[in-house]
């Protein structure tokens, strides 16, 4: 799990002076110290990481937020700001004893404008919420993740998230327009504009954009909502190789051009997982046994009356007949259309809940890399024949790959390696689920090996989940040393003291190591 945690930072003690500061600025019911409140946000998601967080503050204004970080930059109290809490890399809940910043409160949709084609809305906004309101004015969020129903858009904005329609709507540092931030100091930056042009000098939103909350709290996000389409086509293919899977990728973007808006893909081991764990999950295509399987999504704007514009018909039609011609010509083994929205529906949860599978199924090592497109799966395939190796090693199934036997050994024959993600973007997600619980001599045969693999290939060990509490000792695989100085620099900026999201995304540094040992 990335190694120990970080050593608590000399950061100030919460006191009942500091709460009675925080009640005087949000009221008694917003500053929450109850066992209930303090359980959900000290722990993640996955229940992997878990802080000891003495305090939830709740926030409904900008203006409360600057006031508390104020307050906690003038007497050194870390803060960690926290949205929905669905982060995979424990950037969003403590590492020790940091206050939470609960942005949930913070959930207005502020003003749509269908003409622009743009939104601006409070960070803690849900992004169904905002899907909802959006498709209502016939527009849509320029993201999509398994994780809408819960992440909020402060919290997408903050982590950069990907997701799964980022092959039509690109990524946020593009659909981005503006931005809301209180820095470390109770400063707020209004850098809220909805125009498509603005060259005045550095873009300092875009600092703020992945930056998993060490540089501010974001507030508020003025961003980009494309027109909803009228129509979307779900397919699935079945493929009996990786390099078809490729294969059927670069024909799409020829075939089905402009109307794609995804294009996924998982392994055999993803879709058995998925159907063995989740309730009313069908193989889509029951006849065939194949190692891999490609989702694409297909959109179809307008009813077909303007000139060059079709009806979803036609479109459906179109998608079927790619489909076809990926059969005639061996890429596909198999494939089936969505043949309504249930069944689309149906179709794209066999994708998008692979996680939420993973998580039923137990502990789970998560790796979340780029990595040039053709290579992206050969990282399962090495994984999986090093657990192989290093189980064949072992005299008994019970495996050891660290000094003490006793705390290291796994059942190697209960681990199971799946390989999964976005193959538009070339992100792969490859998961290692092991139901018993994490080990550290699993994880020494996964770690540095996953992330020295993806430098090799000039990778990055975070496409789009962000490096959280889980990934600063590993950050000078993807970045070098003058970069992650500048980066330090910039930290310095905004953030002096170091209270906001210590222990994350930044690893410390040589001479801070040394002082420690
Ligand atoms: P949190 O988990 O609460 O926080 C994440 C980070 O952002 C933390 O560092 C936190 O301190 C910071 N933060 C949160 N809000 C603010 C704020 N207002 N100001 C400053 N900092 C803030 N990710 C993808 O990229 N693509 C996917 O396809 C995807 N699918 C997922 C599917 C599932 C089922 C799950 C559980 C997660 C998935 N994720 C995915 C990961 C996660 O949902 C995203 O990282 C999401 O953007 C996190 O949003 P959140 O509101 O939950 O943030
Ligand atoms: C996805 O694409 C998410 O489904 C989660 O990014 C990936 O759980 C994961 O590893
Ligand atoms: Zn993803």
């Amino acid at each position: 799990m990335g190694g120990d945690p970080a050593p608590r930072g000399d950061f100030a003690v919460l006191t009942d002076a500091d709460l009675a500061a925080f009640r005087e600025i949000l009221g008694d019911d917003n500053v929450r110290t109850d066992a209930r409140s303090l359980d959900a946000c000290n722990e993640d998601w996955m229940r992997k990481y878990r802080g000891n967080a003495g305090v939830l503050l709740l926030p409904a204004r900008t203006s409360q937020v600057s006031a508390i970080l104020r307050h906690c930059n003038a007497r050194g109290l870390a803060v960690v700001p926290q949205g929905g809490n669905t982060g995979l890399v424990g950037g969003g809940v403590p590492v020790h004893d940091e206050i939470v910043l609960g942005m949930r409160r913070m959930n207005a949709v502020l003003s749509v404008d269908p003409v622009a084609g743009t939104v601006v809305c409070e960070a803690g906004c849900v992004l169904e919420d905002l899907e909802h309101a959006l498709n209502a004015r016939g527009m849509t969020a320029p993201l999509d993740l398994g994780a809408k129903g819960r992440c909020q858009i402060g919290g997408n904005v903050s982590t950069n998230a990907g997701g799964l329609r980022l092959v039509r709507h690109g990524s946020l540092h593009g659909s981005v327009l503006g931005l809301e931030v209180v820095t470390a100091d109770g400063t707020v930056l209004d850098l809220v504009r909805t125009l498509r042009k603005d060259n005045t000098g550095y873009d300092l939103k875009q600092l703020f954009i992945g930056a998993e909350g060490t540089l501010g709290v974001v507030t508020k996000v003025a961003m980009l909502a494309p027109r909803k389409p009228t129509g979307v086509d779900v397919a699935v293919c079945a493929v009996g190789s990786f390099a078809d899977a490729v294969a059927a990728l670069r024909d799409a973007r020829t075939k089905l051009g402009d109307c794609l808006q995804a294009f996924e893909f998982f392994d055999r081991a993803s879709l058995e997982l998925v159907l063995s764990t989740l309730r009313g999950a069908r193989d889509p295509l029951p006849k065939t046994k194949a190692p891999f399987y490609v989702v694409t999504e297909t959109a179809v704007f307008g009813d077909g009356s303007g000139k060059g514009s079709v009806t979803h018909r036609a479109a459906r039609r179109r998608v079927r007949a790619w489909v076809r011609s990926l059969r005639k010509r061996g890429v596909a083994i198999d494939g089936v259309v969505g043949e309504d929205a249930k069944h689309a529906s149906a179709l794209w949860n066999l994708r998008e809940r692979i996680s939420v599978a993973l998580k039923h199924a137990g502990a789970v090592y998560k790796y979340d890399v780029s990595l040039p497109t053709e290579r992206m799966y050969d990282l399962v395939v090495e994984t999986r024949n090093r657990l192989a190796a290093s189980t064949s090693a072992s005299t008994s199934t019970s495996t050891s790959a660290s000094t003490s036997a006793a705390s290291t050994s796994f059942d190697a024959s209960k681990v199971s390696v799946l390989g999964y993600g976005h193959l538009g973007d070339g992100n792969l997600h490859l998961n290692v689920s092991s139901p018993d619980g994490y080990h550290p001599g699993l994880e020494a045969i996964l770690e540095p090996f996953v992330y020295q693999w993806t430098a090799e290939q000039r990778g990055s060990i975070s496409a789009e989940h962000g490096v959280g509490a889980m990934k600063p000792r590993e950050l000078a695989h993807s970045k070098d040393e003058a970069s992650i100085e500048a980066m330090r620099r910039v930290k310095e900026v905004f953030d002096p003291r170091g209270i906001l999201n210590p222990y994350k995304v930044l690893p410390p540094r040589l001479t801070e190591h040394r002082s420690k040992l």
